[in-house]
């Protein structure tokens, strides 16, 4: 008899705590909802091939040199669907290692447009190793696209 008090109350100490989640489980679906609905998965891109980011716009993008270790410049070109390049919008970029994030994750720097019409960021890649550059594209204050650049070092 005792027996069984004691895993009725083993058992009413444990189910809440079943209930919650632990530190390592992945957020759920409706704790993501809100960022996922600002901000549109990243389309990967491709070295100096052009890639629609929208109905309305394509990006190419080069780096100066070949990437190795120390400071880079990304360079984005923007174009219209008249091949025109465009300069009416925000740029930012978050640099950052995919298999140490939060490492070296720049957060979204905005980039600077030089006098080619390009948006350009600094990228310091400190080590060795897979990089991404997420690029944002906001119109009016709006993201309305992403791109990743990715870069091996
Ligand atoms: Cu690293």
């Amino acid at each position: 008899m005792k027996g069984i008090y004691i895993t009725i109350i083993t058992l009413l100490l444990v189910l809440p705590l079943l209930g919650q989640h632990c530190g390592s489980c992945p957020p759920t679906e409706s704790a993501k909802a809100p960022e996922k609905a600002s901000t549109p998965a990243p389309k990967e891109l491709s070295v100096n091939k052009a890639e629609w980011i929208s109905n309305d716009y394509y990006v190419k993008y080069t780096w100066q040199k070949k990437p190795k270790i120390g400071t880079d410049l990304l360079f984005v070109e923007v174009y219209n669907k008249d091949k025109k390049l465009v300069k009416d919008m925000s740029l930012t970029a978050n640099s950052f290692m995919p298999t140490m994030r939060g490492a070296h994750d720049t957060g979204d720097v905005p980039m600077k447009m030089n006098k080619k019409m390009q948006y350009v960021i600094d990228v310091n890649f400190v080590m060795a190793g897979e990089w991404g550059v997420e690029l944002k594209f906001a119109k009016n204050g709006k993201v309305f696209a992403a791109g990743l650049v990715k870069a091996k070092i």
